[in-house]
């Protein structure tokens, strides 16, 4: 699936905006046909947001179920005998799609791309009804997973993972118009070869017998570099500018479908020079190690819940900037494409993580409350689970494989991991990725009950990422026997010989709260357990990056551990520093290569 682009040969139009919007809570919008005609009832809706924050009302600001989108547009009048598609950039967690009375499109996964062909359903100039069914609800063959129990109030939405479950339509749709002979995909990989980058490429055409595939690579200034004819092929980039941490240099491949002297198809894909390797303990991008600074992050922000807006992306850029940060993980989802765009064009390092947070029952009795189900069993977790989330790692794949920023592929947030049903579960999964992209490491993340010698995943892993809360979690305010233990778990995972990424460190830190001696909740405390961390961090060679939990607070399901939700922000929900910005700041700021 390409992206939605205006070229030469393609055209595309924006359906964000005010649309219709209803809540099913009896769920009978299907069988009654919702889609038949206006929808009725509706209430206004922005699009793209998450529902939730808009409304004043707990209903709905909790709604689990089905809600309908509907809106009204007109096709361009010249699109006419071309290829019409009606693309969506994210609805969460599934939804279906109608075009008039026609059912399209049903996608399941909630922050990946799908789309429709209307060609043979609409024409040039028509006035079409697009309704769309989406869904939130979680189950325990979703990812991530969830259930719903029956209360004395009806039933509850379950699910075992720290952020709000937002729905909606999260990202832009947009209806899309290109050739009937079109290209269909490119893959790209660059090496370096001396002062030479190499590009390979692979593009895929749908109806294009008798047509040639050209590609065109320009450099940032849109001088051309290379060309080749043929769907597959090696570009030679004499004195190549490379893409690196902090210089996001992006050449252009324009891949272009040829009949005779006429361009019938053009598509542009953005490509960075670069390689990734994993050498010992360390992650080499263009052969030199990194050390990765940054945070775990959330599309997460006032009002609009997970939607995507630029506004609040640049300012998030502009405080990794500001900061000093050079990488992120996208946990616990794929962020929007705009994101990782932006993350191509200025250098930074991206662990790109699949929706796969919350498959671990053993975590369920701290922060979600007990339910006593098991992980991985024929009732809960299981091979209908494992096969949707191989095709979510496919998917995550064949929609970031070309960002030069994406340096890790994370196909699990703390999952169970020290039993055999887990490591049943995950060891196809690591092949799964590793077919879809052998250039990438790829990794999970393990948690603090799988600790070293008990976990029985990481032996697939290229490399260890670990999510520790000594001094938050355990030892709660003692942070020198935090330090301790923290050392003596890390000198164990060092023996391992693999590198080490600290995906998350934190503690949750209500901005304003000082206290002298420090305690848990406070800004010194933050600072103190910051400074903690990093000594164990120095001390260990292994460790090739920390990324902080979590770049801002974040919105999560209501309950006795969270204030307003997870207050473990270096930046508070509406994106001013607490104390412990500054301190990361000095301390990343002042790093060389670490
Ligand atoms: C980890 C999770 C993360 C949570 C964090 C926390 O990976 O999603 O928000 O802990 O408790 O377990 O703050």
């Amino acid at each position: 699936m390409l992206r939605p682009q205006d070229t030469d040969t393609r055209e595309r139009k924006s359906l964000d905006g005010v649309w219709d919007f209803r809540l099913d809570p009896d769920g009978v919008g299907r069988q009654d046909g919702w889609w038949r005609g206006r929808l009725a009832d509706a209430r206004p809706m922005a699009v793209p947001a998450s529902f939730n924050d808009l409304v004043t009302d707990l209903e709905t600001h909790n709604f689990v179920g089905d809600v309908w989108y509907q809106t009204q547009v007109r096709v361009p009048r010249g699109w006419s005998g071309q290829r019409i598609v009606l693309h969506f950039e994210s609805a969460t967690h599934r939804a279906t799609v109608w075009v008039d009375d026609a059912e399209v499109v049903s996608h399941e996964g909630g922050y990946l791309p799908f789309e429709a062909d209307l060609t043979d359903r609409v024409s040039g100039g028509e006035l079409i009804r697009v309704t769309a069914c989406v869904n939130n609800s979680l189950n325990f063959q979703s990812i991530p997973p969830g259930t719903t129990e029956q209360t004395p109030a009806g039933p509850r939405q379950i699910y075992w993972h720290d952020f709000f479950n937002y729905g909606g339509i999260h990202r832009s749709v947009w209806l899309l118009a290109t050739p009937t002979r079109h290209l269909d995909d490119v893959t790209v990989v660059t090496g370096i070869d001396g002062t030479t980058g190499t590009v390979s490429y692979a593009v895929r055409s749908v109806r294009a017998d008798g047509l040639v595939t050209r590609v065109v690579l320009r450099d940032s200034a849109g001088v051309e570099v290379a060309r080749s004819d043929g769907a597959e092929g090696v570009l030679r980039v004499a004195g190549a500018h490379l893409w690196g941490p902090g210089d996001g240099y992006l050449y252009d491949l324009e891949c272009q479908l040829i009949d005779a002297d006429t361009v019938v198809d053009s598509y542009h894909q953005s490509v960075g020079i670069r390689t990734v390797r994993i050498d010992g303990t360390r992650l080499l991008v263009n052969e030199k190690p990194v050390y990765l600074k940054g945070f775990g992050m959330h599309e997460d922000h006032i009002t609009i819940g997970k939607a995507h807006d630029n506004a609040s992306m640049i300012r998030d850029f502009e405080l990794l900037e500001w900061v000093g940060a050079n990488s992120f993980r996208t946990s616990h989802y794929p962020y929007s494409e705009q994101v990782m765009d932006f993350a191509d064009r200025h250098g930074i390092l991206v662990i790109d993580e699949t929706p796969a947070v919350g498959l671990n029952q053993g975590l369920g009795g701290g922060i979600f409350g007990g339910q006593g189900y098991q992980t991985f069993s024929p009732e809960t977790s299981n091979d209908q689970t494992q096969a949707v989330h191989a095709q979510v790692i496919r998917d995550l794949i064949a929609r970031d494989k070309n960002h030069p920023c994406v340096i890790v592929w994370s196909i699990a947030n703390e999952p169970e991991s020290d039993t055999e049903g887990a490591e049943d579960y995950f060891r196809p999964l690591f092949d799964v990725a590793r077919e879809a992209d052998p250039t990438r490491p790829v990794g999970f993340v393990n948690v603090m009950l799988a600790p070293h010698g008990r976990c029985r995943v990481s032996q697939f892993a290229d490399l260890i990422m670990l999510n520790r809360y000594y001094g938050w979690y355990v030892q709660p305010g003692d942070l020198t026997n935090a330090e301790l233990v923290w050392t003596t778990e890390l000198n164990g995972w060092a023996t391992e010989g693999k590198p080490i990424v600290i995906t998350e460190y934190g503690a949750d830190t209500y901005a304003g709260l000082h206290q002298l001696p420090a305690q848990p909740w406070s800004e010194e405390y933050q600072l103190d357990y910051l400074d903690m961390n990093h000594r164990v961090f120095d001390a260990c060679d292994a460790v090739i990056g920390e990324q902080m939990w979590n770049f801002a607070d974040f919105m999560t399901v209501s309950g006795f551990m969270r204030v307003g939700g997870n207050k473990k922000g270096a930046f508070t929900r509406d994106r001013q520093p607490k104390m412990a910005a500054h301190h990361l700041r000095r301390r990343w700021r002042g790093m060389d290569t670490r």
